[in-house]
């Protein structure tokens, strides 16, 4: 009896443990997801979001899936020497309150080869993966930069 005790306390405690540690996944919100239609005769495009991080503690974005591309990265576009050129980066850090916009000429989603070109507002998930191995599904929707605004 004792035994079933301990084991049941040993249990709570590392119940409280981990709901004292959110995961990534949970805590971060992904916001206006898109996915730029490719150019015409290309294949390849990118995505854009903004990240908010409304918790307490570090997160960082590790990796980034999409079934509808051959392959997925996060990619940063930085200015060097007056040429705007873009790299591969490993990860994003989400400190806690922060905010960080993927955008045209910063962080951003290298999408390549799409197995099918998307119409303008086609549903596309993105799998977000965090540095604590959760994960996030995220539905982007297609926009055409010959989408004109409504002014
Ligand atoms: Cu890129």
């Amino acid at each position: 009896m004792r035994l079933l005790t301990l084991t049941l306390l040993t249990l709570l405690s590392v119940a409280a443990w981990a709901e004292s540690r959110p995961e990534a996944a949970a805590t971060i919100e992904v916001i206006d997801a898109t996915v730029r239609v490719p150019i015409p005769g290309k294949d390849n495009s990118s995505a854009y979001f903004l990240l908010r991080n409304p918790g307490d503690r570090e997160h960082v974005l590790v990796d980034v899936h999409a079934e509808f591309a051959e392959r997925a990265e996060l990619h940063r576009h930085e200015t060097r020497d007056g040429m705007m050129r873009m790299r591969r980066v490993d990860s994003v850090t989400l400190a806690p309150g922060a905010e960080v916009r993927f955008q045209s000429g910063g962080y951003h989603v290298m999408l390549f080869k799409l197995n099918r070109r998307p119409r303008t507002g086609d549903p596309l998930d993105l799998i977000l993966e965090f540095d604590d191995g959760s994960r996030q599904t995220v539905t982007a929707h297609a926009v055409s930069v010959f989408d004109r605004p409504h002014h």
